[in-house]
Parts: C-alpha cells; sequence; structure tokens
C-alpha cells in the first residue's frame, strides 16, 4: 500500500516542493495550509500523480488543528509520514527593537504549531508502532546571528523537539529527522520583511541560493532510506554559505 504523507506548510516553497517531488514517489498527500485557493491549485495539479486531500488551518489554532485532523476522510487517516514545515521568521531586529507580535508569531506557529500537529498525529503512529516525522528546522536551529534572537530561539526549540521526539517514540519503532537548511529561495524573506519585496530579493542576490526543490529532493531521499536507517538531522547550505552570517556573495 502507498504510504500517506501530511504536510504542513505546502501552499509555498519547500512544502509545497516536498509535495510535488511525493506526489511523483507514489505518495499519498494530505496538504495542509490556511491559503485554500492555494491547496485547492496544487491538489488539482498533483491529483495526477497520486490521491490528494487538503485540510485548510492555522497551526497556530490548537482547535483548528485538532478539529482539522478529526475531519480526514476515512481512507486518509492513516497517516505515516509527518512533515512538519509550517513557519516563518517575522520581523528581523534587535532583541530591544523587537515587535511583541511578531515574536507571538513566531513561537505560536513555530513551536506550538509543530507541537499541535504532532500530538493530533503521533497517537496514531504509536498505536501502529510505525511512522515517520521529518521537522524542518534551519540553521537558525543550531546557530544565533544578529538580528534573529527569537527566530532563531524557536528554531533552536525545534532541533530539541527533534531530539525529544526521537527519544520519547523510540519503543514505538518511529523514525524523527530534522533538516536544517540555510537560504533557500522561497517566499520566508517576503513574509519575514512584511512583504518587501525588494528587501526580500536582496537575500537571494549575488550567490546561488539552494531551491526549494533541493530540500524537497533531501527530504524524500531521508523518508525513503530502509526502516532501520534513521537519520537525526542534516544540515544544508548554499554551495555560497558557510555559516549563518558567511556568504559568499558576487
Ligand atoms: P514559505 O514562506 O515559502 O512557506 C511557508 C509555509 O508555511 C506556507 O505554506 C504557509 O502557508 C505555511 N504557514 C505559515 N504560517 C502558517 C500558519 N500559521 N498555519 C499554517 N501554515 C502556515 O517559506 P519556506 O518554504 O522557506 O519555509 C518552510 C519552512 O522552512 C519554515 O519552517 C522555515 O522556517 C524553514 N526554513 C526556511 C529557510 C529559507 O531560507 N527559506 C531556511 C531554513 C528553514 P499559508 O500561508 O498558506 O498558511
Ligand atoms: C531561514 C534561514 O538564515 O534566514 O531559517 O535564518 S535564516
Amino acid at each position: 500500500m502507498k504510504p500517506t504523507a501530511f504536510i504542513t506548510g505546502a501552499t509555498s516553497g519547500i512544502g509545497k516542493a516536498t509535495a510535488e517531488i511525493f506526489a511523483k514517489n507514489n505518495i499519498r498527500l494530505i496538504l495542509c495550509g490556511r491559503r485554500v485557493e492555494r491547496l485547492q491549485e496544487l491538489k488539482t495539479a498533483l491529483s495526477k500523480f497520486t490521491e490528494v486531500t487538503t485540510l485548510q488551518f492555522d497551526v497556530s489554532k490548537r482547535n483548528e488543528v485538532e478539529k482539522a485532523v478529526k475531519s480526514l476522510p476515512k481512507d486518509f487517516q492513516q497517516i505515516d509520514i509527518l512533515i512538519n514545515n509550517a513557519g516563518n521568521a517575522h520581523g528581523l531586529s534587535t532583541i530591544q527593537d523587537g515587535d511583541i507580535d511578531d515574536w507571538d508569531a513566531m513561537l505560536d506557529i513555530n513551536v506550538k504549531g509543530l507541537l499541535y500537529v504532532s500530538k493530533a498525529i503521533i497517537p496514531q503512529m504509536t498505536e501502529r508502532n510505525n511512522g515517520y516525522i521529518v521537522n524542518i528546522g534551519s540553521i537558525a536551529a543550531k546557530e544565533v546571528y544578529p538580528n534573529g534572537n527569537v527566530y532563531c530561539a524557536s528554531k533552536h526549540a525545534v532541533d530539541a523537539l527533534n531530539k525529544g521526539m526521537r527519544i520519547d517514540l523510540n519503543k514505538h519503532n518511529i523514525r524523527v529527522s530534522a533538516i536544517h537548511p540555510g537560504a533557500v529561495e522561497t517566499e520566508f524573506s517576503e513574509v519575514r520583511f512584511k512583504g518587501d519585496t525588494e528587501k526580500a530579493k536582496s537575500v537571494y542576490a549575488g550567490y546561488k541560493a539552494l531551491q526549494a526543490e533541493d530540500i524537497a529532493d533531501i527530504i524524500h531521499f531521508v523518508v525513503t532510506r530502509p526502516y532501520h536507517v534513521n537519520i537525526e538531522d542534516l544540515v544544508v547550505y548554499p554551495t555560497a554559505q558557510a555559516s549563518a552570517t558567511i556568504m559568499n556573495k558576487k
């Protein structure tokens, strides 16, 4: 039987590219996000390759998450692979100038949202003693850079949760991995800079950034290893990037 993957943040960037590569490799899809038109468009496009259903909810709203997961049609209720990908940075400021609404958004979405979704899905994995969880962290999970304070804290939490999940779920035979990308050219910087397209573009100027498909390819590699193989985490940079702050820009 084909495995079923639940992908949060499937409407854009890494999540969307992961949905595309999974669809072409015989993985059934539960696509999640808030932008319903994009979910519908992607469902139409990927239904040519695999079975697809969609769920519209905000990961940071606990009731929405629980209701959405409970609403899954019967033939999508067994989730084999969970990709905890939804998340963003909101703002880039010193701690003294930071906007508390941005802090709330990052902690509510990147940390609590990941927990709410995991909590809704893990019980059926532990019951079956089978499943795979992939958490999308960041180099911000491994390093702290100037003005990155709360985003880095939220991703350090993802790194800790990745480790904690693997320890606690070990007796249930559930695999848990994290992917920690460097700069990936997606809508990420548009969200960080609140729609300032020029500023967002400048983040990816003067070098070849990772593309969403590069990370999707790695996620697909990770989830298709033999069942006895569990990759703890992978840090992935563009060749031009050596750390969060060292970039070889032309
Ligand atoms: P995008 O902005 O392109 O995609 C973000 C996705 O998250 C969208 O599908 C969005 O869907 C979803 N999302 C955001 N907030 C919520 C929410 N409250 N509820 C539900 N879904 C939400 O960015 P990326 O693809 O780059 O980001 C994906 C992940 O990769 C994030 O966790 C990010 O932190 C991480 N990452 C990104 C890097 C980069 O350089 N781009 C590098 C390292 C890590 P919608 O708006 O429809 O809800
Ligand atoms: C996204 C990469 O360097 O902007 O997580 O934090 S970075």
